[in-house]
């Protein structure tokens, strides 16, 4: 439930009580109150660009679904899991909260993946890679050069067998960079420590539709 849905509630709780249950009525609406301003409800962050902006590469047709449908069920599952998950722990059910990390991971590391993917995608021709900088030093020591680079990406990301992600990542340890592939929705910094750059989502939802 909406951090929104559930104050309204605790509002009109509030205007519609009668004296003699203020006591009562005011606990409750103010349980509800502070629920609401403690609500960690996640949402469905807005793109930078219109659907139809990553024309003729991805057609608004994926963009809408991919968007609207897929990455909102990664978030409505995920929001019902930490629901789940606060009942679980209020309840000291120890066995029952651990029975619900890998719907955690997967539905978190799904609306964390979707929303750095819709932050790494572009119009064609409204950015470029940089020539110079850390980021071109780091990918000439890494692949040799940026044309390396999309090669060994690309190729270790169609790779992933069944649904995955391709990662450019960088790695804090050793200051650089590298390409890796996860399964599912993993998410890569908190299964590898890594820090993603740029994702590639090689699941079939990201592109059947303009493979028909
Ligand atoms: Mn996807």
């Amino acid at each position: 439930m909406s951090g929104k849905i559930i104050l309204d509630k605790a509002l009109r709780s509030a205007v519609n009580l009668s004296s003699s249950k203020l006591p009562t009525e005011l606990a409750k609406s103010s349980t509800a109150l502070f629920s609401a301003l403690s609500d960690t409800s996640f949402v469905l962050p807005d793109l930078a660009y219109d659907y139809n902006a990553l024309e003729p590469a991805i057609s608004a047709e994926t963009m809408t679904l991919h968007h609207s449908k897929h990455h909102q069920t990664y978030i409505t599952n995920l929001n019902a899991t930490l629901e789940k998950i606060h009942s679980s722990m209020a309840s000291g059910d120890v066995s029952g909260t651990i029975a619900l990390q890998g719907a955690l991971k997967f539905n978190g590391g799904g609306h964390v993946n979707h929303t750095l993917f819709w932050e790494n995608l572009a119009p064609v021709g409204s950015s470029s890679f940089p020539t110079s900088g850390p980021l071109a030093d780091a990918v000439n020591a890494r692949f040799g050069s940026y044309e390396n680079m999309v090669t060994e990406v690309s190729a270790k990301t169609v790779a992933v067998q069944g649904s995955g992600w391709g990662w450019l990542a960088y790695d804090p340890k050793t200051s650089s960079i590298d390409v890796v592939a996860l399964p599912n929705q993993d998410p890569l910094e908190a299964t590898t420590g890594l820090k993603p750059l740029l994702g590639i989502d090689v699941w079939e939802h990201a592109y059947y539709v303009d493979y028909r």
